[in-house]
């Protein structure tokens, strides 16, 4: 009895655990058929401590866009134009800038509600966050208290259910005390979460949003409003503007420090009059005093308006699918930049366990368009991903052992490999559009041998492949492919890193000798054949023109072939993939002989046997030895060729490897 029941029991459990795998497997499935999206993947934000969060409790930055004055630049509110923000320069947020005055709601009600609601159907669409922001600018907010609460509760109804959707309710007030913003807020807040009860709402704050006036006050930070969860504070500036260089820069710090949760739901590059300057530099230091504490920012603006702080060129009509040369100054460093923190993701930047307390592996590269970036380190990614830009140059540093140092090659498009560099120098080229395509990285030092260096690169086509150790080459090889990242860290020596190592090298030379040909009518095949493998054709009718020879990777030394050809007779020699032959001329080759050189010599034997014109296969020919025919006026169809150690048996009979009249 107490069996049956154990039976049954343990029957029951096997169905629970089928039924339960059933069901996990099935969303999972759905869920990788549609791409993930920002908003599919962090869900509804909420505010935790000082901090934005995803829906998973996890730090969530937004880095988002701006739109222009909505009732000036409308054509860039389409869907297609958020879509090229969102897949080509990383942005998950759109900001709906509403102007109240100036012509907009005041002027058109229902045009500009029409404008916005569009908007957020765009970013909901393509899973990107809407900022809905009430644009009031220099005035007094509490004078369109009534105004911004109709229209409130309207958003507040119809987006309640959105976790796409955040509420920005009065852009920049000023010549107003902080208590006359607070209470216009208060209102306004109750009034969205009469409807929606958790929506992230933004609140501007005094001076232009600046947290309060310039210099060192921080009122909203002093007194903030209390009662309501997931409320944020404005912080503008406009990375050009030498008051807000003086007087801003620590703003952002401190009022966090001081428990306010910050937003800088608009920033430009240029000065604070939209226009002027737009100096780099700065902009830099001002991303990273924003990317440090985490806060999230949206950029003013998507427009090609003639001022500085417009992301698009004014000569570009383009409203989507902007290129490089489509984009500003601002456009291009803000693309650059959103890429880079789109970038900073656990694929990208993967845990490697067990780093070498105490050493630092820094590197930087200098990449396509963008040119030098930030150096990085410790298995941080440098470089780009889903940016099509090859890596040009590289440079690896190590610091906290001064017995270790550190060298590399790369191997450099049309040049091939090049000699090693050590301890920072450049390894690569910069203005010579040239990719880079392979790498080795290797210690050096009295203390090389207490640690391991582990690299992995992301190469064109590819994607990151696994890493590789101490010197082994990471990258393709014959593909013509860039790389395009890369990650490297160091470890003790023999330490476990716990990262994948099988494929960490792609190269178009499979085997031990590669070989191809050209043939008649039909040109080069693509692929180099490997070890035995036919090139050409039979049966076809089509004679060979041309072919080329070179060992694999794996093998050290040389080898050296030449041809003869129809009406040209014997070729000079040719060594390591030179094409001996012609095309282009109609000739056919009649004959080979290819021979091993350098340390492959010693090593192995070289076979190869080919197809003729009315003979069909030849047998093998072996070291030199020619295969094919003289005098009959025949084409050779194919070929095969093969190493064996040196001394093993034949690959098949030898009898007759050539024919003579
Ligand atoms: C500016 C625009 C400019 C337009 C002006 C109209 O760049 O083309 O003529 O508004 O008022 C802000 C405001 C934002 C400003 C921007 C640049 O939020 O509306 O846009 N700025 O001056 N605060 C600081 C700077």
């Amino acid at each position: 009895m107490k069996q049956t029941k154990r039976r049954i029991l343990a029957w029951l459990m096997t169905v629970v655990l089928v039924l339960s795998v059933v069901t996990v497997l099935t969303p999972a499935k759905e869920a990788e058929a549609a791409a993930a999206t920002a908003v599919s993947t962090h869900g509804k934000l909420a505010v935790k401590g000082t901090q934005l969060v995803d829906k998973n409790g996890q730090p969530f930055q937004i880095h988002g866009v701006s739109t222009h004055g909505l009732q000036w630049f409308g054509q860039y509110n389409n869907k297609a134009a958020y879509q090229t923000l969102r897949d080509d320069w990383g942005a998950n947020a759109i900001r709906l800038a509403m102007y109240v005055d100036e012509g907009g709601y005041y002027s058109d009600r229902n045009g500009m509600k029409k404008k916005v609601t569009d908007g957020v159907q765009y970013a909901t669409e393509l899973g990107m966050y809407a900022i809905i922001d009430w644009h009031l600018l220099n005035v007094n907010p509490k004078n369109y208290t009534s105004e911004a609460k109709s229209f409130f509760k309207e958003m507040a109804q119809k987006y309640k259910n959105y976790d796409n959707v955040i509420y920005e309710i009065c852009n920049e007030p000023s010549n107003c005390p902080w208590s006359d913003i607070k209470s216009y807020a208060t209102e306004v807040i109750q009034t969205i979460r009469a409807y929606d009860k958790d929506a992230i709402i933004i609140v501007g704050t005094p001076t232009w949003s600046q947290l309060g006036n310039q210099g060192h006050t921080y009122e909203p930070a002093d007194d903030p409003i209390r009662g309501y969860s997931n409320l944020m504070y404005a912080f503008h500036f406009y990375a050009s503007e030498s008051s807000h260089n003086q007087w801003l820069t620590a703003k952002i710090g401190t009022a966090i420090d001081k428990g306010l949760p910050v937003f800088v739901s608009e920033f430009g590059l240029s000065e604070a009059s939209g226009n002027g300057n737009v100096d780099l530099n700065k902009a830099a230091e001002w991303m990273k005093r924003c990317d440090d504490r985490n806060v999230s920012y949206c950029v003013w603006s998507l427009c090609n308006k003639n001022e500085s702080s417009a992301l698009i060129r004014s000569s570009c009509g383009k409203t989507s699918g902007w290129n490089i040369d489509d984009l500003t100054k601002a456009g291009q460093f803000i693309r650059n930049h959103y890429r880079s923190r789109m970038e900073n993701t656990a694929e990208n930047n993967p845990e490697v366990k067990n780093l070498a307390p105490n050493i630092t592996v820094s590197y930087k590269t200098h990449v396509q368009t963008f040119g030098w970036e930030n150096e990085v380190s410790n298995g941080k990614m440098a470089g780009t991903v889903g940016s099509a830009k090859r890596l040009e140059g590289i440079t690896i540093r190590v610091s906290g052992d001064s017995n270790l140092g550190i060298r590399y090659k790369t191997h450099v498009q049309s040049y091939g490999w090049q000699d090693w560099k050590e301890n920072g120098v450049m390894s690569g080229t910069t203005g010579e559009a040239k990719r880079l395509e392979a790498i080795c990285i290797e210690l050096t030092g009295a203390n090389k041998d207490k640690y391991d260096v582990y690299y992995r690169v992301h190469a064109q086509t590819y994607g990151w492949l696994d890493w590789s150790k101490n010197g082994e080459m990471a990258g393709t090889e014959g593909l013509a492919k860039r790389l395009e990242a890369i990650n490297i860290v160091i470890v003790p020596k023999g330490a476990n890193p716990g990262v994948a190592t099988s494929k960490t090298f792609v190269s178009a030379y499979p085997g031990s000798i590669n070989y191809k040909t050209h043939v008649q009518t039909f040109g080069w095949e693509n692929n180099w054949r490997a070890d035995g493998t036919m090139s050409g054709t039979s049966g076809k009718a089509k004679r060979l023109e041309a072919i080329q020879i070179r060992l694999g990777r794996n093998i050290n030394g040389g080898v050296r072939y030449k041809t003869h050809v129809q009406t040209f007779g014997w070729q000079n020699w040719v060594s390591n993939g030179t094409t001996s032959g012609t095309s282009g001329l109609g000739k056919r080759l009649e004959a080979i002989q290819i021979e091993l050189t350098g340390q492959a010599a010693q090593q192995y034997d070289i076979y190869y046997r080919v197809h003729v014109q009315s003979y069909g296969w030849l047998d093998w020919a072996k070291n030199g030895q020619m295969s094919g025919t003289s005098g009959l006026a025949k084409r050779l169809e194919g070929i095969q060729i093969v190493l064996v150690p040196k001394g093993a048996a034949a690959p098949g009979k030898t009898a007759r490897a050539c024919i003579n009249r």
